[in-house]
């Protein structure tokens, strides 16, 4: 049943499919590199306490968001995986790049979940400022790369829950 959740930092253990059996990688990008660090971290922590074995944690870096798409794309290409979580962090700057790399990387990844049968998890940080996004790294507001790893897992498990049904 669906239930009314904001904030999935606040996940309820009880309802996070066991993710012992699954395979996970995980692209991270560079560029603000303290924040995905403490994005990946949180990700990386959640993954481990809902199951998920160490050896079937694959990690990758990326020099910047804009190239998260590419990332996940050769991890799902080379490899198999049950989903594919994707960390960056975008900040506001002066010009409008900012724009174009949160249109493009968004716009990416949707279109790899499109592509693939495999759930690819969009843990990139929209941000005005530096304030913010700390506080969506393991501050006031949670860390989101934790709620990337539930969603990387509630996917996994209702994609390999089609499967089985599968005529
Ligand atoms: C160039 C750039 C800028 C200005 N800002 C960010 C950012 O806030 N977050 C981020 O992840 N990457 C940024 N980049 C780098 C681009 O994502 C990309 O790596 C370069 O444009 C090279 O393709």
């Amino acid at each position: 049943m669906a239930t009314n959740l904001k904030n999935l930092s606040d996940y309820d253990n009880s309802k996070v499919p066991n993710a012992e059996t699954m395979k996970f990688g995980i692209v991270v990008s560079e560029w603000n590199g303290e924040i995905t660090n403490a994005l990946y971290q949180g990700a990386y922590k959640t993954l481990i306490k809902n199951g998920a074995k160490e050896k079937n944690i694959i990690v990758k870096t990326v020099p910047g968001s804009f190239e998260l798409t590419s990332g996940a794309k050769f991890l799902a290409e080379y490899g198999k995986y049950d989903a594919v979580i994707c960390i960056g962090c975008v900040i506001k700057g002066e010009t409008p790049h900012f724009n174009y790399i949160c249109n493009s990387v968004a716009t990416g990844i949707t279109e790899l979940n499109l592509k693939y049968s495999v759930p690819f998890i969009f843990g990139v940080l929209t941000t005005d400022n530096i304030r913010q996004a700390e506080e969506r790294a393991g501050g006031r507001h949670g860390n989101k790369g934790d709620e990337a790893a539930v969603t990387a897992i509630k996917m996994a498990a209702l994609n390999n829950q089609m499967r089985l049904h599968k005529k």
